[in-house]
């Protein structure tokens, strides 16, 4: 990237595989697009099981941990990297709360989950976690440039 590119905050966002199974990934990249996010970096893979385990890698040790890592490389995923003021804390409200169960109508998880096990996205939790996993899941060279900016009609 040119050394002029200055970027606002960045969050990794992961539509998990049940939300690809179930036929979200429009939904979700329609929410955040509409709120005036940019998308800046998008791809589908399947995790292999270390990659999983990298991404949380907080959880490690965890009694869930092993079901957690199973499910997240058990379909495609879509990965993605939202920029925009506050994305990681407002993506976070978006997205809702971990039990879906517990999220309000309106959250994406609140909206389309019943489940903690199958609840549809991740978010990145603070900036710093944000820029561990969108350096375990993208290269600098994948993320784009949008210059000339359109951020006038947002800000
Ligand atoms: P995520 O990292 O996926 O965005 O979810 P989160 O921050 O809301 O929740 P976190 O505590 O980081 O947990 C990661 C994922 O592990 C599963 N989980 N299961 N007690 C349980 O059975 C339990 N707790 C968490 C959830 O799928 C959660 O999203
Ligand atoms: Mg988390």
């Amino acid at each position: 990237a040119p050394a002029c590119l200055e970027r606002e905050e960045l969050s990794f966002i992961m539509i998990k595989p049940d939300g690809v199974q179930r036929g979200l990934i429009s939904d979700i990249i329609a929410r955040f697009e509409r709120k005036g996010y940019k998308l800046v970096g998008i791809k589908v893979l399947v995790p292999t099981q270390a990659l999983a385990a990298k991404h949380y890698a907080e959880h490690d040790g965890k009694p869930f941990f092993p079901k957690l890592v199973n499910f997240l490389s058990s379909g495609p995923v879509v990965a993605m990297v939202w920029e925009g003021k506050s994305v990681v804390k407002y993506g976070r409200t978006m997205i809702g709360a971990t039990n879906p169960l517990a999220s309000p109508p309106g959250t994406i998880r609140g909206d389309y989950g019943i489940d903690t096990g199958r609840n549809i996205i991740h978010g990145s939790d603070s900036v710093e976690s944000a820029q561990r996993e969108i350096a375990l899941w993208f290269k600098a060279e994948e993320l784009a440039d949008y210059t000339p900016s359109t951020a006038a009609w947002v800000y």
